[in-house]
């Protein structure tokens, strides 16, 4: 088997990861991602008891115990680049042995949950609720440096065909979630299925106008309309598809909880943003405690 050089695999001086900078006994199977760094504690309050805490740069981590079950919980900071960096570098953790460099026989699978907010799209998609996404939209360009099958998948091509960007911009995939991870949220009544789309920046590329025009004027109403295995797209945010195609390509199991916080179809934003993340992470660490 190859070893893993130095230099793709960057290491500190302790042995831990680079960016993370955490070693393989910090972190817990189970993980939650916070894109915002101060959203950790918001999480790790409600632990019985914290083992471990970290931070370098936006990656900010804690692992502890919540109702007897080991979870992790790490910021990613926002956007794509990060979940670059946070899904090789939690999968080297458990998959790579850092001191031999090589990748270990039997690999392990990590169950990722992202916690984060979101905008819906969709008139009837309300504020102040949950959204899990049951399939990541990628407007992302990511996954294109990886070999993969969903940029070839029927589901992709689909989407490519009805939403046909404006040229030169990256193809957009689609990507589903863990079905397992699903199944124990989605019987609740609060929570909202739909498709999560994922965008490259928060503007422009969520088809906000502020100063600048768009090339594609239309672009939230090929969204709205467009529907996959039943669902159509409910909300956009910043992380979920790199984050369903790494978990995929990697083998890790993963789902994205949306606390829906701004409305782009009626143009609302919530009054109690931070009421309904706090009610997120209450929800998400229950079901987790059941896993
Ligand atoms: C944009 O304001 C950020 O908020 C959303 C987007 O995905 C993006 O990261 O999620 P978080 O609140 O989890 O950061």
């Amino acid at each position: 088997m190859k070893q893993i050089k130095e230099s793709e695999l960057i290491l500190n001086p302790d042995g831990s990861v680079y960016h993370l900078n955490l070693k393989p006994e910090d972190i817990a199977e189970t993980i939650i991602t916070v894109g915002d760094q101060d959203r950790v504690e918001k999480v790790s309050q409600h632990f019985d008891s914290i083992l471990f805490e970290a931070q370098k740069r936006e990656f900010k981590t804690h692992t502890g115990f919540y109702k007897g079950k080991k979870l992790t919980v790490i910021s990613t900071g926002i956007g794509i680049d990060n979940i670059d960096i946070v899904m090789n570098e939690l999968d080297a953790l458990v998959n790579i042995d850092l001191k031999t460099r090589l990748v270990r026989d039997k690999l392990k699978s990590l169950d990722i949950i992202r916690i984060g907010t979101s905008g819906g799209i969709q008139d009837y998609v309300e504020l102040d609720k949950f959204v899990m996404g049951k399939a990541g939209l990628g407007f992302d360009g990511l996954i294109h440096y990886y070999q993969n099958e969903i940029t070839h998948s029927k589901a992709t091509q689909g989407l490519v065909k009805h939403i046909d960007l404006f040229k030169s911009k990256a193809q957009p995939y689609i990507v589903e979630c863990s079905d397992r991870l699903a199944e124990m949220f989605e019987e609740e009544i609060q929570v909202t299925s739909g498709i999560t789309a994922t965008n490259i920046g928060f503007y422009g590329p969520q088809g906000r106008t502020l100063r600048l025009s768009l090339q594609d004027k239309d672009f939230l109403d090929k969204l709205t309309t467009f529907e996959y295995n039943g669902f159509k797209v409910t909300n956009m945010e910043m992380e979920t598809s790199a984050i369903y195609a790494l978990a995929k390509m990697l083998g890790h199991h993963a789902l994205s909880m949306n606390a829906i916080i701004a409305n782009r179809s009626t143009g609302e934003f919530s009054k109690n943003p931070k009421t309904v993340i706090d009610d997120l992470i209450k929800f998400t660490l229950d079901k987790l405690s059941k896993i």
